[in-house]
């Protein structure tokens, strides 16, 4: 046993000093923080999002724009000729997997920092994982209240609920003045949705409009009869969803099914164009607050918008705008620290810690605009907008329309 540690000392040792020659295999053990990154030609970031379940509808978009900051910076030459590597780990869409995803991040592909996970419900316990390891996190689709103050290693560029869900009420205001009774639907078995239905009756309450009713589903739902037709009793004139993708586009289905003719706003979970073959034709209209506008002036987001329209021939989502975002953030933290110290030359667990300090110390112009942290990690961010939903009377396509 203790020949077996003191080998390990030695190894870990010659890791921090010559890291091209540590292999993964020499240093794969899950009590080895102390080793540096595990190749020497790359810098491994991980990216654990859901590829897979129901909440793949929203974590895809954060792949695809990770993918993208990945390209983008290492053709610009990395962190200042050492290229980045994104490891991806699946979340799914439950606790469990996100909690898996981090611990092989960490422990197995030794990552300098992680970048997710998709939901704030994954995040509030997958986080104080990294936490407790010491590994930065950068949530990029967290907006539940309190997701900085998990701990000192989780920060997030995804501006949270209080911020950015007001601003769809207030235009919904604009485009129907005469709005007083007010639907609120959210999903009780999700942090982010109980979050976000707090900050939209908060809001209503604030303009002096009332709230009507009050109703509950599971984001696992399909069926929405009853929350309807129970809504629609009390003769709203405004409906406000906190729910997922697929829940959230099934309610708007139904709503307008029964024949609710008023405004509909739709919080972060409706914020991706996979709800439209979900709600299709019945989609249109829907008002969605965003932390991203494609039109946001700005030498990044130009780069950024154009490459995401080149290869995907749409507009870029939210979720991918703020995922670009988190590896951006990565990436400069990790080229100023480098030129401090060189990082290839860094044990892992001391380059993880000033990583995470200096990332929080620094200010971004990304495709979100210019972005810097409070010392807790809560992101500080300018612009925010709303947008409508665009379909065409085939429901097929849609386009969330920004307004003015
Ligand atoms: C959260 C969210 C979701 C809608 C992210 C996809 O904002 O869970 O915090």
């Amino acid at each position: 046993m203790k020949k077996t540690a003191t080998l390990t000392t030695a190894l870990l040792a010659t890791c921090a000093m010559v890291l091209s020659a540590c292999s993964s295999n020499s240093t794969n053990t899950a009590t080895n923080t102390s080793a540096t990154t595990t190749t020497s030609d790359t810098i491994p970031i991980g990216i654990a999002l859901a590829q897979t379940s129901n909440v793949a509808l929203l974590g895809q978009e954060g792949f695809v724009g990770a993918r993208m900051a990945e390209k983008y910076f290492n053709d610009q030459g990395g962190i200042n000729g050492t290229k980045i590597k994104l490891v991806m780990q699946d979340t799914g869409g439950d606790e469990a997997g996100a909690i898996n995803a981090f611990q092989t991040l960490i422990n197995k592909n030794k990552v300098v920092g992680i970048v997710g996970p998709t939901l704030s419900q994954q995040a509030f316990s997958a986080d104080p994982i990294a936490d407790r390891a010491k590994v930065p996190v950068i949530g990029a689709s967290n907006t539940a209240k309190g997701i900085p103050e998990i701990g000192e290693y989780v920060s997030r560029v995804s501006a949270p609920v209080s911020v950015v869900a007001p601003n769809s009420v207030k235009a919904a205001l604009k485009q129907n003045p005469k709005i007083k009774r007010v639907a609120v639907f959210y999903a009780q078995n999700d942090a982010f949705n109980k979050s976000e239905t707090e900050i939209f009756q908060k809001t209503v309450k604030d303009q002096g409009l009332e709230v009507v009713t009050v109703q509950q589903f599971q984001t696992t739902d399909t069926d929405f009869q009853t929350q309807a037709t129970n809504a629609l009793n009390s003769k709203p004139d405004l409906a406000i969803i906190s729910g997922l993708a697929a829940d959230g586009g099934n309610l708007v289905k139904q709503l307008r099914e029964l024949g609710y003719k008023g405004i509909i706003i739709g919080g972060n979970g409706l914020n991706t164009p996979n709800i439209f073959s979900v709600c299709k034709a019945l989609c249109d209209g829907v008002l969605v607050a965003q932390a991203y506008s494609p039109e946001s002036p700005g030498e990044i987001n130009k780069v950024f918008h154009k490459a995401y329209v080149d290869q995907y021939k749409k507009e870029p989502a939210q979720f991918s705008a703020q995922s670009f975002t988190a590896v951006q953030v990565y990436v400069e933290a990790l080229k100023a620290l480098d030129k401090k110290t060189k990082v290839s030359t860094m044990p892992l667990d001391k380059l993880r810690t000033e990583l995470n300090k200096q990332l929080l110390a620094g200010k971004y112009n990304t495709p979100l605009g210019e972005i810097s942290f409070t010392p807790a990690g809560e992101v500080i961010q300018k612009e925010f907008y709303v947008s409508q939903i665009k379909m065409d009377p085939s429901g097929t396509n849609g386009k969330f329309v920004f307004l003015k």
